[in-house]
């Protein structure tokens, strides 16, 4: 299944067409300006599609690849790799998800996002320490699940995750709120995220085919990777949406035409 995975990521990247706003020459502080409302705009309206998001300098002031296109992205999410694409069948029957999610007793998890992370090689960015529901808020908290599958090993070489132990359980110090309609940004936090003790993280490293379950308020993070591996995960979002209110204000916002789909087949 990861090897699968691994080549219908290649085909589409073989397809793929480049975001206009990453192709465009941007030289002036005005361009910089539209290529960051281009950036955001790009990632707002990710959430039902397959959006590319790429690595810092892959390309030149000519919107040419500074390197291979199969080396060149951070990630691709957030919406259509799992509406569509075989992916979503994955999430349902291949990844044991239904399985795992009934053991952990949830009633009517839905699937909000989904991303393919590929850590690449000498240049995959770090992330840095946040709480998932941050981004994907509800109320009550504690209603968001990350699986996140190894597609690749995973070590503290190529960019594991790391995790601060029991931080799950202070709540969130920060959330991202979309901001009135017509203004721009389009996105804000309020509050900040807190600055946490880089001795306190603990490395999770996996074997390919491994699952980490991520606690939506565990803070957690994964260094760059400099090796020469790359670190391909698929990772996705569930909420238990049995009595919990998904926030209007988060980025990320079903439709009627598109709910978030949910996990269980039958
Ligand atoms: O894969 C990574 O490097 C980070 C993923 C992550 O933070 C997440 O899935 O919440």
């Amino acid at each position: 299944e990861c090897d699968e995975l691994r080549q219908r990521m290649t085909q589409i990247v073989d397809r793929m067409d480049v975001p206009r706003h990453c192709r465009t020459t941007f030289s002036t502080y005005h361009d910089q300006q539209l290529r960051e409302q281009g950036n955001a705009d790009y990632f707002i309206t990710s959430g039902d599609k397959i959006c590319f998001f790429f690595e810092k300098d892959v390309f030149d002031d000519k919107g040419e690849f500074t390197v291979p296109k199969q080396q060149s992205l951070n990630k691709v999410g957030h919406g259509e790799t799992h509406r569509s694409f075989c992916l979503r069948s994955h999430i349902q029957k291949c990844f044991l998800s239904q399985g795992i999610a009934r053991k952990l007793g949830l009633v009517n998890p839905v699937i909000l996002q989904s991303m393919y992370i590929f850590k690449q090689p000498r240049i995959g960015g770090e992330v840095t320490p946040h709480q998932d529901a941050t981004f994907l808020h509800t109320e009550p908290l504690g209603r968001v699940l990350g699986f996140w599958v190894a597609l690749e090993d995973a070590t503290v070489n190529n960019g594991c995750l790391w995790f601060i132990p029991g931080s799950h359980s202070s709540g969130i110090s920060r959330r991202m709120v979309r901001t009135p309609k017509g203004t721009y940004p389009l996105t804000d936090f309020v509050g900040r995220e807190r600055a946490y003790d880089k001795e306190k993280f603990v490395a999770a490293p996996v074997k390919k085919g491994g699952a980490v379950l991520i606690h939506g308020e565990v803070v957690h993070r994964s260094a760059e990777n400099t090796s020469e591996d790359s670190r391909h995960v698929y990772a996705f979002h569930l909420m238990e949406a049995l009595d919990t209110r998904w926030s209007p204000e988060n980025w990320l916002q079903p439709t009627e035409e598109l709910p978030f789909p949910p996990l269980y087949t039958k």
